[in-house]
């Protein structure tokens, strides 16, 4: 109804996947703020235009550092808040649940998770760490008392595709992690988004974790590859990347480029993202919204063949 739409305030707006939550929930009827660092002469042009476009979208920029009164002020004036902070800034997210708490107003608040179900799997030290300080996140908001909903979004499908099959880069080869064989689940990050608005609002998602493992989006690093070299009618050789020498980079690597490969050897030598069954009590996305037609994975490489090369993410900077 209009008039009635929750007000959502998205923390990291302007980030990789927090772009795509501030376009879902305009898009969804949303009066949606946008929490951002304040904009001055050293901000990079791709921000500040960001920003504009944000602003004639409609969207309230609120200018402000991760700091405690400044958190407050705007939690007072929401009724849902989204955290999409990348991993340095994780434990920034302490005010943000204390803030919550003592404002008392927001019906939910879904932390920066948007990646495997962390307490579901169990992956090589460096992963496990970086996941470690998501379960404190996840513990410290029940503690908390404050409404909530945990979201495994799996893997970010452009963001992966990008990353495996180098569609924008003139090349012959691509690197395989272990046998290529495992399932992995791929969800294309407007999809991503448009769950997580939904999942947002919705009362059967309070204070539960919710799945995003529609059934088209699962597949193997070797299905990928084979369904892309048909699109664009070229065949790729294969580098195969050893359990082995995943294992080894991860023990030998500084902090933090420990990390990436870690999540590779979970995400693909593992296949952690399918080690699990859904059961009777776990909420799945495409279940709970059956109505919304997401994107398939063969849906998601035609992005590729016809879109110029999204910006480089820096998810470890
Ligand atoms: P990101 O783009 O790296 O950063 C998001 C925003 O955080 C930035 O735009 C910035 O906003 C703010 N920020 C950055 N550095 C900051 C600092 N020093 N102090 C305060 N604010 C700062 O984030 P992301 O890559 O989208 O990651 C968000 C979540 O998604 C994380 O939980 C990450 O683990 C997860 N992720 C999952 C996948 C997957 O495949 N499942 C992939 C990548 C990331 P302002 O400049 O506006 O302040
Ligand atoms: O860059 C990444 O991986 C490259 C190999 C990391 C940022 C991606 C990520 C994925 C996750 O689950 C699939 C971060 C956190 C996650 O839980």
């Amino acid at each position: 109804m209009e008039g009635m739409k929750s007000r959502i305030l998205v923390f990291g707006g302007t980030g990789y996947i927090g772009k795509y939550l501030v376009k879902a929930s305009v898009s969804l009827g949303h009066p949606t703020l946008v929490y951002t660092r304040p904009l001055n002469s050293h901000t990079a042009s791709s921000k500040t235009q960001l920003c504009r476009d944000f602003n004639s979208m409609g969207v309230t920029l609120v200018q402000g550092e991760l700091e405690y009164d400044q958190i407050l002020a705007v939690v007072k004036q929401v009724d849902i808040v989204i955290c999409a902070l990348p991993y340095p800034q994780l434990m920034e997210q302490l005010k943000i649940i204390d803030a919550i708490k003592v404002a008392g107003n927001i019906k939910r608040f879904l932390p920066s998770d948007f990646g495997v179900e962390e307490d579901r799997v169990n992956p090589l030290p460096p992963f496990q760490a970086f996941l470690d300080k998501k379960r404190k996140i996840r513990r410290e908001i029940e503690a908390a008392r404050i409404p909530y909903t945990f979201i495994s979004a799996n893997c970010f499908g452009a963001y992966f595709v990008n990353y495996l099959v180098r569609p924008y880069e003139k090349t012959t080869h691509t690197r395989v992690y272990g046998n290529g064989h495992a399932k992995a689940v791929l969800n294309y990050e407007e999809d991503i988004a448009m769950y997580s608005i939904k999942v947002a609002n919705d009362p059967r998602t309070c204070n539960r974790v919710v799945i995003y493992r529609p059934p088209k989006n699962i597949i193997s690093q070797n299905d990928l590859i084979s369904l892309w070299e048909k699109k664009c009618g070229q065949n790729l050789l294969k580098d195969f990347v050893t359990e082995e020498e995943i294992v080894n980079l991860s023990e030998t690597l500084p902090n933090p480029d420990n990390i990436p490969v870690s999540i590779l050897h979970s995400v693909f030598v593992r296949g952690d993202l399918m080690n699990f069954e859904l059961g009777e009590d776990d909420l799945e996305a495409s279940q709970l919204y059956p109505d919304y037609s997401y994107t398939s994975i063969d849906q998601l490489l035609n992005l590729f063949l016809v879109h110029p090369p999204p910006p480089a993410s820096a998810a470890f900077e």
